[in-house]
């Protein structure tokens, strides 16, 4: 589905009375402090953000699940969403998909619609956190109960490697360039499990699985603490995600989900630390109260989201550069909220903490943080979080044709009935 632009405009017209004039406030506010607002709408309109296929239908939690109706029930629907929602906001321009749920049967035709929508495929996402909802069609049918790459049985090792290289072969077709690989191996119970044991068979199968990408390709590892093991995870956390990534090879780098820490983790510090030994894959972006709550980005911790965008505006406009572009998703599951809508405000959120974070007068706050000047230091990064910068988005926005409010644009649209009217109230098929 293709909403008309002529429609998008007419939204804009009777929002904007005021953009212009806020613009200008924004811009010459910026301009005194030697910050050029056109550099930042620039730099907004190529933050890209990529969709993951399973954030389209509405996420459940293990106590039930509402669906909304109008969901996408195919990879082309699926694909069809992620066009709505790049017409209405201009910051995604592709798809992120996960194995087995998203199957490409016929890829090229799968890739020339995603291209006629105008996107591209972002990192193909394993999975044998779950077993193969194919069951008796699945290479070996065996299961991952006790773990995938650090099980105890080299069989079941065995077909978690081949299913990694076989997401690989999938995301080769369809143009995609990295593999992303989250584990939910560890134990429940003290004494299930030896931790050296189960980190060793893990370094070792990813090692294999390296071995099988292409040479342009990236692998990204994803650590996480807790869930749906508790008492051990064997990549916990970025410690071990660095050793995992080293161990692997050069092209083997650390992804950084904004739930997967334990409480008050200073994540914007866990970035700088990664970032200084060039390791740093991307992020998948969310937000929570407790734990991996896959909250809608922004929604809680908006200033600690901020601080994190401050590492990577250090490192984006310093001279160190790693070898691959950043890679930025979302990873929410909404379980109240119209997916599309919640998605939409994820947007908007990381292009306001992006942008409150390139205000930041970095000479400056060098300056400040050499002569120890620790309130100097904290009032200008304050000032830039404060400051209004959402002239800016909405500029950015509608420069590529997109909504000066997308959630407003949505609902006036009347898009998630057109999605009811077309589709009915089936429900998207995804494992979550
Ligand atoms: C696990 O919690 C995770 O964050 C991983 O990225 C998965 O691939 C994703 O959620 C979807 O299950
Ligand atoms: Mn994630
Ligand atoms: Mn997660």
């Amino acid at each position: 589905m293709n909403l008309d632009r002529n429609q998008i405009t007419d939204c804009n017209k009777q929002l904007m009375n005021f953009h212009q004039q806020e613009l200008d406030i924004v811009s010459a506010k910026l301009d005194q402090q030697g910050i050029n607002s056109e550099e930042v709408i620039a730099d907004i309109i190529k933050l890209q953000v990529a969709t993951p296929s399973w954030a389209l239908g509405t996420g459940a939690t293990r106590f039930g699940r509402f669906p909304g109706g109008g969901e996408p029930a195919t990879l082309e629907e699926k694909i069809s969403d992620v066009g709505i929602l790049k017409q209405l906001s201009g910051q995604t321009s592709s798809i992120s998909l996960h194995i087995p749920w998203d199957i490409p049967d016929n890829a090229e035709e799968v890739k020339e619609l995603a291209a006629s929508y105008g996107l591209t495929f972002d990192s193909m996402n394993s999975n044998t956190f779950m077993n193969d909802p194919r069951g008796a069609n699945t290479p070996n049918g065996l299961s991952y109960k006790y773990g995938s790459m650090c099980n105890t049985q080299e069989a079941v090792r065995e077909q978690a490697i081949q299913h990694n290289i076989d997401v690989i072969e999938y995301g080769k077709r369809l143009g995609s360039d990295s593999l992303t690989v989250w584990l939910a191996d560890g134990s429940n119970y003290p004494g299930q499990a030896n931790f050296r044991k189960q980190f060793e068979n893990v370094q070792d199968s990813l090692q294999q699985i390296y071995k099988q990408m292409p040479e342009d390709w990236f692998m990204f590892t994803e650590h996480k603490p807790f869930e749906p093991n508790f008492y051990s995870t064997v990549n916990n956390d970025w410690g071990s995600n660095l050793l995992l990534a080293k161990g692997t090879g050069e092209r083997c780098l650390c992804l950084v989900d904004l739930g997967h820490h334990l409480p008050n983790t200073n994540i914007e510090q866990v970035v700088s630390r990664v970032i200084m030994e060039k390791r740093l894959a991307g992020f998948h972006f969310n937000d929570s109260k407790y734990s991996d709550d896959d909250l809608t980005v922004g929604s809680l911790k908006p200033y600690q989201l901020f601080l994190i965008f401050n590492e990577l505006v250090e490192y984006m406009k310093g001279d160190e550069k790693q070898d691959n572009e950043l890679a930025w998703m979302i990873d929410a599951s909404h379980n109240t909220k119209d997916p599309m809508e919640d998605l939409l405000q994820s947007f908007d959120a990381i292009a306001l903490a992006y942008a409150q974070a390139l205000i930041i007068p970095r000479t400056q706050l060098n300056e400040l943080q050499f002569n120890n000047d620790v309130a100097g230091g904290q009032e200008l990064i304050q000032n830039a979080y404060r400051t209004d910068v959402r002239p800016l988005i909405r500029e950015a926005r509608m420069r590529q044709g997109g909504a000066f409010d997308p959630l407003a644009a949505y609902r006036a649209l009347e898009v998630r009935k057109q999605l009811i009217d077309a589709r009915g109230t089936r429900v998207a098929v995804t494992g979550l």
